[in-house]
């Protein structure tokens, strides 16, 4: 369209005036004493009229300036949250759908305990975001009858990996033993004297077991499952910790999403936000041993029990503290240093998923892992759905990747037959 001369454009804001309306009136021209009678009111109006619109203008820029910050600040801050998407809710009168609930604010000394959470919200509030403890999950799952007379019974004679020690965490060691010898001590935890099975494999060669585990909706979706099974992690770790045991400080292999269900007795945590890695003295270089051989992050402090005179910087550090009862599910997010204390004996399950949240993060472990070079990936990588990625990535794990992750399994397998004394693992 050709662009209007200024003066049509100029004839045209005349015409529309209110004020010019009013002088160029039939009305306005037809008695001189009417004009004269009314010009102050006339006036008057013309002057409101020209407020009314300024107002409105002056509105108008003023939403459109709130949605526009409140957008940016969404996008990058999450600093107010959905206030424009509160808005328009409120503005049309709709009433709030699950996406546009907002989220709780962390206070950053707790962490949400949550029922009748949906899949929505627990991706939109949580999942590789924040900790989220759920409350009413684990009800059903059989494993909440697990117990000791259960376990000895059916699989006493089967050796389990544990770690014990008779003095602080870092004196801890790991051992083979018959299920039914640790279980015959498992009530006599002491501060410096204390007993932990952490086995990732128990579950795994005893598969009846898992299903007594159920399959919480909001851990269904895991790419982990597309890896061949030689390097898939282990899923589902039997914990069982006299009381005073405890788990290291890490952040988990693969960076991926963590869970705990605990089954009973009861856990305390610390779980410390990301971006604290140099308060926390992150050993560098280390393998977490897992079929494939990832790096691992682990912290050589004891949370529960810090040395600060060997580690001065812990002292700067901010951990978000909590207790987790028997019957609820702690998801904990990617990249989170946590560390877990049972302050009386205590079961528990541990598991991960890989997901849409967190896939990018699990992958650059996995690239790190597997030696896998990322420029054999197809162009179109990033355009491919979460999914799609990970498969691609998977296509392209060398061959002798694969194979030594079958020989690390039949290597703990085989420590596991014959040896009293394993390998320290990582947690
Ligand atoms: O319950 C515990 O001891 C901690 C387990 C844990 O942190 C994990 O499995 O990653």
């Amino acid at each position: 369209m050709m662009a209007k001369s200024s003066s049509t454009r100029h004839r045209e804001r005349k015409k529309s005036s209110p004020s010019t309306y009013f002088k160029e009136s039939k009305f306005d021209n037809s008695s001189k004493t009417l004009n004269a009678d009314l010009s102050p009111t006339l006036g008057k109006t013309s002057q409101n009229l020209r407020n009314q619109w300024l107002w409105r203008c002056f509105i108008f820029t003023l939403l459109l300036l709130t949605g526009i910050i409140s957008l940016y600040f969404d996008n990058n801050y999450k600093f107010f949250p959905h206030t424009w998407s509160s808005i328009m809710a409120g503005l049309s009168g709709t009433p709030k759908r699950d996406a546009e609930v907002p989220c709780s604010v962390m206070d950053n000394s707790t962490v949400d305990h949550r029922s009748n959470l949906t899949l929505a919200e627990f991706i939109r509030c949580y999942d590789a975001k924040r900790p989220v403890v759920i409350t009413d999950i684990l009800k059903n799952w059989k494993a909440m009858n697990w117990t000791k007379s259960f376990l000895v019974r059916n699989y006493g004679d089967k050796r389990v990996s544990m770690k014990a020690t008779e003095g602080p965490l870092n004196k801890a060691q790991g051992f083979a033993v018959p299920l039914k010898n640790f279980a015959e001590h498992v009530h006599e935890g002491q501060p410096e004297l204390w007993t932990y099975l952490e086995d990732e494999l128990f579950i795994e060669m005893n598969p009846e077991l898992r299903e007594d585990l159920g399959q919480p909706v909001y851990l269904r979706e895991d790419f982990f499952q597309l890896l061949p099974k030689e390097i898939r992690p282990w899923n589902a770790m039997l914990l069982w910790g006299t009381a005073h045991s405890r788990s290291s400080l890490h952040i988990d292999p693969y960076n991926w999403t963590g869970t705990n269900a605990v089954l009973r007795g009861k856990k305390m945590w610390k779980l410390f936000p990301p971006g604290q890695d140099h308060l926390l003295y992150v050993r560098k270089n280390q393998r977490c041993g897992f079929p494939l051989d990832c790096l691992k992050y682990n912290s050589p402090i004891d949370a529960f029990n810090p040395d600060y005179k060997q580690y001065p910087k812990f002292r700067r550090a901010q951990a978000i503290s909590f207790t987790q009862q028997a019957g609820d599910l702690l998801i904990i997010p990617t990249g989170w240093f946590h560390q877990a204390y049972n302050p009386l004996e205590t079961m528990a399950i541990s598991s991960q998923v890989m997901n849409s949240q967190n896939y990018k993060l699990v992958l650059e472990e996995i690239y790190k892992a597997g030696e896998i070079d990322a420029r054999k990936l197809p162009r179109n990588f990033e355009n491919l759905s979460a999914q799609k990625q990970v498969e691609a990535v998977v296509k392209i794990i060398p061959k002798d990747v694969i194979e030594k992750g079958r020989r690390v399994t039949e290597d703990i397998l085989d420590q596991l037959k014959w040896k009293g004394k394993t390998k320290q693992r990582n947690k």
